[in-house]
């Protein structure tokens, strides 16, 4: 049995992480589980799970989740805040923690959890993004596991079973293309954050969501398959493959590639991942080659979707500028969604950012800085465009 806590259990990824607890015939229990504040879900999550520890990242939330358990004599500890995030990612009796916290909000309880040995079930992209140097190498200092649940970073890893770094020539990231794929410069200039938010293939939360239909959510990828697999910038390329059948691929010195392929289900990245790469029941659907007919590969537009390129541009140049393209992201999307910009300025907004904060990138990747600089890069474009 596995003991596990799951940070943001409420969204999209914490959600389908409870369904593959549910079908594992306890072999995972749920420990501790944090949420911003959606309070009725947790209500639900502890009424099925019981769960010892409960974290709101909101304080009256906290409030209303200790009231709860008092009024119906639950034995949970309640806690508020970053500190209660972190307290969850390092219970005494847990093994793993999941981060599916959307955010650089996730790094902090991420390291935490490593330093207290936890093996990490990563679905937090970010905090590879603006930290991978410092995550990676506390991890390895640590004898830590960081298994990736994102599906991409996922594939890499099952294609990589039994071989290492030294083997692979070039890591190829597959990418859907998100709704506007296709679409030119001219089309962009009018669309709105509906149509941004309709993804062909994935159900996904909403800062995912706009990170697909821009197209930065493969460059944020590319980063985090750069720090997770140790592999140079110039040996990862991204492939658009609109049936999301292929996850991503792993191409080898001698030519041969391995690819990893499924349906388009979270829950299979998640279950590999919170099982340590064993092989378990199926609760994805299994592909039926017959009805998929044919697999199709096109070469990414980055003429139009800057922002894969920024992101490209960012992780080569390292140090801080990750973070500062990651922090103008954030920023951006929110900005977006609160219908305050429209879509093509979200890559204009990084690129200025980025030239804005240039003196800052060469500075040391310690948490401090990180944090310093984030918070510095948003309130410039806050201030900026509010
Ligand atoms: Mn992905």
């Amino acid at each position: 049995m596995k003991n596990i806590s799951i940070l943001g259990a409420t969204g999209s990824i914490g959600t389908q992480t409870l369904d593959v607890i549910r079908s594992s015939n306890n072999e995972i229990k749920l420990i501790g589980v944090s949420a911003n504040s959606s309070v009725e879900k947790i209500k639900e999550i502890i009424n099925e799970f019981n769960p010892k520890y409960v974290a709101m990242m909101d304080e009256e939330s906290s409030k209303v989740i200790k009231r709860y358990c008092l009024d119906n004599n639950l034995k949970i500890e309640v806690y508020s805040g970053i500190e209660g995030l972190e307290k969850i990612a390092t219970l005494e009796e847990i093994d793993m923690v999941l981060t599916s916290v959307v955010g650089m909000i996730g790094l902090r309880p991420t390291i935490k959890a490593i330093e207290a040995k936890k093996d990490i079930a990563l679905a937090n992209k970010e905090t590879l993004v603006v930290a991978g140097e410092l995550v990676m190498k506390k991890a390895k200092e640590m004898g830590v596991d960081i298994l990736p649940v994102d599906s991409e970073h996922s594939a890499i890893f099952q294609a990589l079973n039994g071989y290492t770094e030294n083997d692979v020539s070039k890591i190829i990231l597959t990418a859907s293309g998100g709704p506007f794929r296709g679409k030119d410069n001219e089309y962009l200039k009018s669309v709105t954050v509906n149509d941004a938010l309709k993804h062909p293939k994935w159900n996904m939360g909403q800062k995912i969501s706009i990170d697909s239909a821009t197209l930065m959510n493969k460059g944020l990828e590319v980063i985090e398959a750069h720090f997770l697999f140790n592999c140079p910038y110039e040996n990862i390329e991204v492939v658009v493959h609109p049936q999301s059948i292929i996850h991503s691929m792993v191409e080898y010195n001698d030519a041969s590639v391995i690819a990893q392929l499924g349906s388009t289900d979270m829950k299979l990245p998640i279950q590999y991942a919170i099982n340590k790469k064993e092989r378990k029941h199926a609760i994805a659907k299994k592909l039926n080659f017959y009805e998929i007919g044919a697999l199709t590969f096109e070469k990414p537009d980055l003429e139009t979707f800057k922002c894969l390129k920024l992101a490209y541009k960012a992780g080569k140049e390292g140090g801080l500028a990750p973070c500062i393209l990651n922090g103008a992201n954030e920023e951006a999307v929110s900005l977006l969604l609160e219908e305050k910009i429209k879509f093509l300025q979200v890559s204009e907004i990084i690129e200025e950012a980025l030239e804005n904060f240039k003196e800052e990138k060469s500075k040391e990747v310690n948490l401090e800085n990180v944090i310093e600089l984030d918070k510095k890069v948003r309130e410039y474009i806050r201030v900026r465009w509010n």
